[in-house]
């Protein structure tokens, strides 16, 4: 096993309004990096993140979840961040003990929740991104995305792509 120093330790929240896709972006992360062998889905109820029967029977996150992997020399700790504003209390303290954050936003529309998540972040002033989430589905539109969230978040957006990525580890993991 990986000693870790504190340096290259990375709690990293995922934080949004309900339904952007956190969990299942923690999912495919964890399933990226080889720690569990097939993807599950918040709809069937067989996610790392949502673990808690009620977080299964409403499929939704109700409080933060950890998930952990390592990449090269850092380990990293995923926070999955409850969406909904009744848990906007574990959101907030979650974002409090981050060292970054990453602010999904599903591309099939905003909601309005997201600039208090976003403030809360930016008090914060710990380094974040926006992942665009949901551009498989129908009618949704990268460039119109970035506009939206440009004039609601009132921020300059620059956009980074990255392209299909097989991570070494998930090479070495003996559950790939
Ligand atoms: N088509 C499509 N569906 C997605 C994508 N990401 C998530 N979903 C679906 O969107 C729904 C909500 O996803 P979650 O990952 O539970 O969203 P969340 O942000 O964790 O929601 P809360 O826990 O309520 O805050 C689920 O049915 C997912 O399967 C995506 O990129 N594309
Ligand atoms: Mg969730």
């Amino acid at each position: 096993m990986t000693q870790h120093t504190t340096n290259s330790i990375r709690n990293v929240v995922l934080a949004s309004y309900a339904g952007a896709g956190k969990t299942s972006l923690a999912e495919a992360l964890v399933y990226s990096a080889g720690v569990i062998p097939a993807m599950g889905s918040t709809l069937t109820g067989n996610t790392v993140g949502d673990f808690e029967p009620e977080e299964v029977h409403h499929h939704h996150s109700m409080s933060t979840a950890l998930l952990h992997f390592d990449f090269k020399d850092t380990s990293f700790n995923i926070l999955d961040a409850p969406g909904s504003l009744d848990f906007f209390a574990d959101t907030k303290s979650t974002i409090h003990v981050a060292d970054a954050a990453v602010l999904v936003i599903g591309a099939s529309g905003l909601r309005s929740e997201v600039e208090r998540i976003w403030d809360v972040i930016q008090e914060r002033e710990i380094p974040s991104v926006i992942f665009v989430n949901e551009l498989d589905k129908e009618h949704t539109n990268f460039e119109s995305t970035l506009e939206e969230i440009s004039k609601v978040l009132e921020i300059a957006c620059i956009p980074i792509g990255l392209g299909p990525m097989r991570w070494p580890l998930a090479a070495e993991n003996p559950n790939r």
